[in-house]
């Protein structure tokens, strides 16, 4: 974590705190706005030796602030932080990480309960005592009891982006020790998989000490799990495990192969190997020589191939294989590389915020982010008035502001910026803005935000619903998951896909990846259904921008094509499509 993101998160923490111990909402609000303002600035505050008058510089940063960031800089502890952690017992912050249960809940269920853990809180759910507290009914009970049922599915992986922050860190860091020749991540991680279990990291050295020592010694490792000569294996502060393997250079490819996984997929390269008369591993491709007694690498045979992956692809007569698809669903069946979508297809961004509802960037500032990414279209897609938690827009402020944007359209030169919108769709189908007010807009963006735990069939019927409606021109995160957190709806998706490709609407990627929405295999289907599909980040800020590699992975994932998403299109192509809906 950057020193911003792991100050956001003791601020952030320090709000929970004062909360659950019932300080006033004023001192919580302040914390809390400060973890926000922290986790939102684009330049490191560790950067540049900062001084009480460079920090209270920063708009929203007070003098008590800016002492506590010196403070942490300077020591790597906020002493107030760990006094605060000392007034409740600490299993009461775990119960933050469920959703539905925020600071207030979980004051009363341990004021009144006696609730201060997992272990205690999962108790009094059994016994049916909490259900007599204050604001807190059978049906708020069953929510809490199904979130943490859901956070216990989860089962401790960590989120895409999270894992390849913290690897490219490592990466960057081990990149510098002498004597290191390959270095690369493998595992789920290279295979672009919305939750990673542990990050795998290969190296190939012609001297394995410095690396192993550096690697031990890492800023961020909270425990050495294994050191073995070739094989380490530690705890990273963010709580995941981290495996190193040191393997030689003439065997890279086959080992980054072989770590790449998916197991699966090994298994079917090992019999296809096998089949062609060879044996293939970790350390290379070999002859089969008949005896198996034995490893061939062991008895000296020389590998048909090892040191790159092409290399042994081709041995086995196959194309390279993408990493994101080698998950044993027929990629073994390709007879040329595939040409999945790449981050540098991307043109457009048709799903973005202002900070007319809950962003941060102006008309001005979201346009020309945009354009700094190399796109030639931008949508402004607000929320719609439904989403009052994020400041939606009513009818009036939606025209004030389609005014508005036409305004920078005109304004500023080379990209378009669209008027859009995106408006909710509510629990029955029907969309939050009339057809006249929709009428008026370029684009429409129709998502879900409410009412997630219908039953399959309502939700399969509300968005339907929006995308027949002829206005809709993306169906956006389709299904409202959150990886870790909830889980949304479970709509029959080859119907909506086949209503996608009747009614010329695209099905959102959206590339968040807390979202990753649609999933790497509802894109399979959508893919097979004929239906479209749009990436998006669904910015609210300018770093936002950066999780279209998430998007990017998570379609490769589900074999997307440059040509079936929308976001590759040159501008007419997208403006023709566009207006196309529109009459
Ligand atoms: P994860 O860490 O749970 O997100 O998923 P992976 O795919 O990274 O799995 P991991 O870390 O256990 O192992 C990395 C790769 O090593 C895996 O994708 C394939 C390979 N591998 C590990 N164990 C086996 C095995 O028993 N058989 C085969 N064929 N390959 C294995
Ligand atoms: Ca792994
Ligand atoms: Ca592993
Ligand atoms: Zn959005």
């Amino acid at each position: 974590m950057s020193a911003n993101a792991e100050l956001a998160a003791i601020f952030a923490e320090m709000a929970s705190v004062l909360q659950i111990t019932g300080q006033s909402p004023f001192r919580v609000n302040a914390h809390a706005r400060v973890a926000r303002i922290l986790g939102a600035l684009t330049s490191d505050v560790a950067e540049h030796a900062p001084t009480p008058e460079s920090l209270t510089a920063i708009a929203g940063i007070g003098k008590g602030s800016a002492a506590k960031i010196l403070e942490y800089l300077e020591t790597g502890r906020v002493a107030e932080h760990q006094e605060l952690l000392k007034k409740i017992p600490g299993g009461l912050l775990d119960l933050l990480g469920i959703q539905g249960l925020g600071p207030k809940t979980i004051r009363l269920l341990w004021q009144q309960a006696g609730v201060t853990d997992l272990a205690t809180l999962q108790a009094g759910i059994d016994s049916g005592e909490l259900e007599h507290l204050p604001r807190l009914g059978p049906k708020a009970i069953a929510n809490i009891s199904r979130a943490i049922e859901f956070a216990r599915k989860a089962g401790g992986r960590t989120r895409l982006g999270a894992a390849m922050t913290i690897a490219q860190g490592i990466l960057a860091h081990l990149r510098g020790v002498k004597g290191t020749s390959r270095l690369e991540y493998a595992g789920s991680l290279r295979r672009g998989a919305e939750t990673i279990g542990d990050i795998d990291i290969l190296a190939a050295t012609a001297d394995p000490d410095p690396l192993r020592h550096a690697f031990e010694r890492m800023p961020g490792v909270q425990q050495i799990l294994a050191a073995g000569p070739t094989r380490l294996s530690l705890r990273h502060a963010a709580g995941i495990q981290i495996d190193l393997r040191i393997v030689a250079e003439r065997s890279f490819g086959a080992a980054w192969m072989y770590f790449t996984g998916s197991k699966q997929h090994n298994v079917q390269m090992r019999e296809r190997a096998i089949k062609r008369k060879m044996r293939l591993n970790e350390y290379g491709l070999f002859p089969d020589d008949g005896r198996c007694e034995e490893p061939p690498q062991e008895r000296g045979v020389e590998p048909v191939a090892g040191d790159t992956e092409a290399e042994v692809f081709a041995a086995l007569g196959l194309p390279m294989i993408p990493p994101e698809i080698r998950e044993d669903l027929g990629e073994l069946e390709l007879a040329k590389t595939p040409r999945l979508i790449e981050q540098r297809d991307i043109k457009s961004e048709l799903h973005a915020h202002t900070v007319a509802s809950d962003g941060r960037l102006s008309i001005d500032q979201l346009a020309r982010e945009a354009m700094s990414r190399g796109f030639h279209t931008v949508a402004v897609t607000d929320h719609s008035a439904a989403s009052a938690q994020a400041n939606g827009l009513s009818a009036d402020r939606l025209r004030r502001h389609i005014a508005e944007v036409r305004r920078a359209d005109r304004l500023i030169d080379g990209i378009s910026i669209l008027a859009g919108a995106e408006v909710d769709i509510l629990a029955d189908g029907r969309l939050d803005y009339t057809d006249d007010l929709l009428r008026e807009l370029d684009i429409v963006v129709a998502s879900p935000h409410i009412a997630l735990r219908q039953e399959p069939a309502v939700a399969t019927k509300r968005l339907l619903r929006a995308i027949r409606h002829p206005l809709v021109n993306i169906l956006g995160h389709p299904t409202g998951r959150m990886i870790n957190r909830r889980e949304g709806l479970s709509p029959d998706i080859a119907a909506l896909v086949q209503a996608a490709r009747e009614c010329d609407v695209a099905l959102e990627i959206n590339a968040n990846d807390i979202r990753l929405d649609l999933r790497d295999i509802h894109i399979k289907s959508a893919l097979a259904g004929g239906a479209l599909l749009a990436i998006n980040t669904d910015a609210h800020a300018a770093e936002h921008f950066d999780y279209l590699r998430y998007g990017i992975l998570t379609a490769r994932r589900g074999w997307l094509t440059p040509d079936r998403c929308i976001n590759t299109w040159s501008s007419e192509k997208l403006h023709r499509w566009l207006r196309k809906a529109a009459s």
